[in-house]
C-alpha cells in the first residue's frame, strides 16, 4: 500500500502511463496524489483527463491554474470555445465533457492528510498562512465552485489583483485565494505575488522570494507537495516538495512516495517536444 504524489501532467498521456507502470501503481492498494494542471499543452489532455477520472476513486487531485482555466473556458459560448488551442478544444467538444468537467469542478484546491503528515496544493501558500488557514481558505472557494455561484466565480476569476488580505470579501477574496493556491511562485514579504516572474530562484527581481522562503513566513505543521513551477524543477527543502519537472516541455514527469520515511523519487522522460 503506497501513496505517491505526481507532478503536473499537462496532457502528457504517455509519460503518465509510463510513470504509473514504473511505480507499479496498483489501484486496489495504492493512492495517487496529482498536483494539478492535468491538462493543456501536452496534446493529449482529453485522454489524460479521462485516465485520471477513471482512477478517481484511487486518487486525490487538486486544481491547477490550467484546470481552472479549462473550466472557465467551458462556460463561454461555442464561438469562443472554438478559439482556444486544439488540445483544450478536444476536451471541450468531447462527448463525455460534462462528466469530466463536472468531476473536475468538484476537485479541491488543497488536500491535507494529517495522519499521513502531508498537504498538497498546486502552487503555494501566502507567507502568513498556516496549514489550517490555507485549508479554511481553500474550502471557501471550493464551496463556491460546487454551488450555484460557480459560473459567476469562473467568469470573474481572472486578474492579478487584489493582493490577499483577510478583510477581502466576495469575488475579490476568492480570486486572491485562487491566485495564491494556483499561481504563486515568488512574492514579497507582504505576500504580493509577482505573477510575471517564472524563472529559477536567483533570476527574480530584488525584494522577491520563493513563496516557501519568505522571511517571517508562518510555521507549517505538514510537509507540502506542490507543482506549477517547472523552472524550479524537483526541489525538496524547507518542508516543501516541488514536483513540476516540466514533462510538457520535454523535461521529466516525477513521482514522490509520501508514505515512507526515506523519500523515494521516480522519474520518467516527459513528452517529446516537436521540432
Ligand atoms: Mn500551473
Amino acid at each position: 500500500m503506497s501513496v505517491w504524489a505526481i507532478g503536473d501532467l499537462q496532457g502528457c498521456l504517455g509519460p503518465t502511463q509510463r510513470l504509473l507502470d514504473r511505480i507499479r501503481f496498483d489501484p486496489a492498494a495504492d493512492t495517487l496524489w496529482f498536483c494539478g494542471d492535468l491538462v493543456n499543452r501536452g496534446g493529449e489532455s482529453l485522454e489524460t483527463l479521462r485516465l485520471v477520472h477513471s482512477l478517481r476513486a484511487h486518487c486525490r487531485v487538486v486544481l491547477g491554474n490550467h484546470d481552472l482555466s479549462l473550466l472557465a473556458i467551458a462556460e463561454r459560448d461555442e464561438a469562443q470555445q472554438r478559439r482556444v488551442n486544439a488540445d483544450l478544444q478536444r476536451v471541450l467538444f468531447a462527448d463525455d465533457r460534462d462528466a469530466l468537467l463536472d468531476w473536475l469542478r468538484g476537485c479541491p484546491l488543497l488536500h491535507a492528510d494529517r495522519e499521513l503528515g502531508w498537504m498538497m496544493v498546486h502552487a503555494g501558500l501566502a507567507p502568513k498562512w498556516t496549514t489550517q488557514m490555507a485549508e479554511a481558505h481553500a474550502r471557501e472557494v471550493e464551496r463556491r465552485l460546487r454551488g450555484d455561484g460557480y459560473r459567476k466565480l469562473l467568469k470573474n476569476m481572472y486578474g492579478d489583483r487584489p493582493d490577499w488580505n483577510p478583510g477581502l470579501r466576495g469575488i475579490e477574496r476568492e480570486r486572491a485565494i485562487i491566485n495564491i493556491l494556483t499561481r504563486m511562485r515568488y512574492c514579497t514579504p507582504r505576500g504580493r505575488i509577482a505573477v510575471e516572474e517564472k524563472g529559477a530562484p536567483g533570476t527574480q527581481a530584488p525584494g522577491l522570494y520563493p513563496w516557501y522562503e519568505v522571511p517571517g513566513r508562518a510555521e507549517r505543521d505538514l510537509r507540502i507537495v506542490c507543482g506549477h513551477w517547472s523552472a524550479l524543477g524537483l526541489f525538496i527543502g524547507l518542508g516543501v516538495h516541488a514536483l513540476d519537472t516540466g514533462a510538457v516541455w520535454g523535461g521529466r514527469l516525477t513521482a514522490l512516495q509520501l508514505d515512507c520515511d526515506e523519500l523515494r523519487v521516480v522519474q520518467v522522460p516527459g513528452r517529446e517536444v516537436p521540432g
